[in-house]
């Protein structure tokens, strides 16, 4: 009895909940130069230079996600969308807050990134990233997924965002 903990270890695995992460990028030839953040206004992250994105609402798919917070959240419609990470976050003093972000690059679109009633956007040189404003895991992955890697990277945080564990690996094709 009890000899194998495996099966019950497994139906206690919380289901993540999806949300996304969404880059607007510009190239100069091969390379990333230029990316637009946005300043979040409120809620969850306020005060810190993100990408866009959000939840899924009901019957949504990621990608369909991906684009309708883009529009919602600086006003552009974005035309192709590149799945560059997925990241785990963990938040054991608040599992509310638990979930998978898949982040995504997008090259086209439509309309130019304008301030909501929740972010305000700004392009900035891929050399001079925010990070002091910025989630305090994005040095951990955004570099390497800014020079054209494909990352993985499990974040567990405690009281303040305080990283107490992490996992970034470079992957070569991203499941799920
Ligand atoms: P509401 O305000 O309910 O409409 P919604 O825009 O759906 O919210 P929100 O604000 O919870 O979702 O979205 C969270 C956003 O923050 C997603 O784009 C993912 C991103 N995010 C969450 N944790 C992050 C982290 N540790 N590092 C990071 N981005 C994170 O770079």
């Amino acid at each position: 009895m009890g000899s194998n903990p495996t099966p019950s270890a497994l139906k206690n695995m919380p289901q993540l909940r999806n949300a996304t992460l969404v880059f607007l990028i510009k190239r100069s030839g091969d390379k990333i130069d230029r990316v637009c953040l946005a300043m979040k206004k409120r809620g969850f992250g306020v005060n810190r230079w993100n990408g866009v994105g959000g939840k899924l609402n009901p019957g949504e798919s990621i990608e369909e996600a991906a684009v309708r917070e883009t529009e919602e959240e600086i006003g552009v419609r974005v035309r192709d969308l590149d799945k560059r990470a997925i990241l785990e976050f963990c938040f054991p003093h608040n599992p509310d807050w638990d979930q998978a972000v898949h982040v995504f690059f997008a090259e086209k679109w439509e309309g130019e990134p304008s301030e909501s009633e929740e972010m305000r956007p700004e392009w900035f040189e891929v050399s001079e990233l925010p990070f002091s404003e910025m989630w305090p895991d994005d040095e951990f992955w955004v570099p390497a997924v800014m020079n054209g890697k494909l990352v993985k990277a499990v974040f567990r945080f405690g009281e303040g965002d305080v990283i107490l564990d992490k996992t970034v690996t470079v992957v070569d094709k991203l499941l799920g």
